[in-house]
């Protein structure tokens, strides 16, 4: 297969090149993984889609399997020998979250069902006490409708109402509009790390210093963010932070919200019910102390173990090296996707992870995603949840194709060859 040159410089290792120790050898990697090794219509699966989830490490598979073959029984509880383990794992997997993200303390990590329980929690239970009418929330143009929508079901409950920061046509969030929208009344920031859309890299940084500077707490969606960079909370500093466990090459329905312990210590609870409790009466109930407190109700428990697994196997790559892989592919599929005729990248922010969307002049993406598709590789199609995107660049939809750790050169290539079929069956 054709290799296409890379940028000089860029520092990236060949398949045939020895791989240095620092760096990540995809296709060791990927014997770990294995859906990676089927085929699709009969072809060999390209899986592309990785923004949308991830594919999982047999250690995260078969943690789930020993979890109900050996130690299943409810956390908390009971205090017999499989009720004890149980509950040891589930908090491990805690504490695990808390050391991959750097938070200060294990009692600020929360688990939710994913990144939109998260954000859904914080607008009710920090929103729900703390912004009031003709208050304003800020989001911006780059959202996924999972941090638009919650803060608009508050905006409406509560009269506030939703400000947006502007992006540019690169989708780059542009912070002197930014900074022209706080004021005194601005109550919370809530912006994405990564754009699921177009894979811009927001100014996190600024917009957390900025938003500081007036009192204002910061709630970042580090969905697309988590699984491709280090993440150190305490250095971002920002007050709340979301991820979802899916996308970190764990399971589905387990997610994180991460607060500081004195914004969560005073919120009241999103949800009632077990395991929440100190004392209940009908005249009067107290809660338990944070984290606890926001985790109503059996939880996720194979879940959250399997996601502490996912994170050991990400802590054993190292986040940096990841990051350094993924941008190495990025720059490589970028070269190649925009050397073929009739197609245009939409997104070019300076600072970008790995996500491409892309249009072409003769198909419809839902037309070049089905083609694809034929082909083994899985890429999607349409707004991406991500309307207002769409809706600021003119466009409908877009065809995305999403990195992870584990995809290859060869892999980009057979993309090229896939979008060079499209373009022959609507020339
Ligand atoms: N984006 C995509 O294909 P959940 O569904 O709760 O795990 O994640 C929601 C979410 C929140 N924020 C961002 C930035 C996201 O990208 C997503 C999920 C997927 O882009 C599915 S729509």
């Amino acid at each position: 297969m054709a290799f296409v040159d890379l940028p000089a410089g860029s520092g990236f290792h060949s398949r045939k090149e020895p791989f240095a120790t620092e760096c990540l050898n995809p296709y060791v990697l990927r014997n770990d993984f294995p859906i990676l090794s089927s085929s699709v219509h009969g072809k060999k699966l390209v899986y592309l889609d990785n923004a949308a989830t991830s594919q999982k490490p047999r250690i995260v598979i078969d943690s789930l399997n020993r979890f109900y073959r050996e130690t299943n029984a409810n956390v908390h509880r009971g205090v017999h020998y499989l009720s004890e383990k149980a509950t040891f794992a589930y908090e491990s997997a805690r504490q695990k979250v808390q050391r991959f993200l750097n938070a200060s303390s294990e009692r600020e990590i929360i688990f939710v069902r994913g990144a939109t329980e998260g954000i859904n929690l914080v607008a009710q239970s920090f929103g729900r006490d703390r912004i009031g009418e003709n208050d304003e929330i800020i989001v911006s143009q780059l959202e996924h409708h999972s941090n638009i929508v919650p803060w608009q079901l508050l905006a409406r409950q509560t009269g506030a109402r939703l400000r947006v920061i502007p992006m540019n046509r690169q989708g780059e969030l542009q912070l002197d509009g930014f900074e022209s929208l706080l004021n005194s009344r601005t109550k919370i920031v809530a912006v994405t790390q990564v754009s699921n859309a177009l894979g811009s890299i927001t100014p996190v940084k600024e917009i957390i210093r900025l938003s500081h500077e007036r009192g204002v707490p910061v709630l970042l969606d580090g969905a697309q963010a988590a699984p491709h960079m280090p993440v150190d909370l305490q250095e971002l500093d920002c007050d709340f932070y979301v991820a979802s466990g899916h996308k970190l090459f764990g399971p589905t329905g387990i997610g994180i919200l991460y607060g500081k312990a004195e914004l969560l210590e005073e919120m009241a609870p999103y949800q009632g019910g077990g395991e929440m409790i100190r004392r209940v009466s009908f005249e009067e109930t107290t809660f338990l102390d944070i984290p606890h407190k926001f985790e109503a109700g059996t939880p996720d428990i194979a879940g959250a173990i399997g996601l502490g697994n996912a994170l050991d196997y990400l802590t054993t790559l190292g986040m940096q090296r990841i990051a350094e892989y993924e941008n190495q592919l990025l720059l490589y599929a970028e070269q190649a996707i925009s050397q073929v005729s009739g197609v245009q990248i939409v997104g070019t922010a300076s600072e970008k992870a790995g996500i491409i969307s892309f249009v072409m002049d003769s198909a419809h993406p839902h037309d070049i995603a089905t083609i694809l598709d034929r082909e083994g590789i899985a890429v999607r199609a349409g707004h991406h949840c991500s309307m207002p995107v769409m809706t600021f660049l003119g466009l409908p939809a877009t065809t995305r194709m999403s990195l992870a750790f584990y995809n290859t050169r060869e892999e980009i290539d057979t993309l090229i060859e896939g979008i060079n079929k499209v373009k022959k069956v609507f020339e």
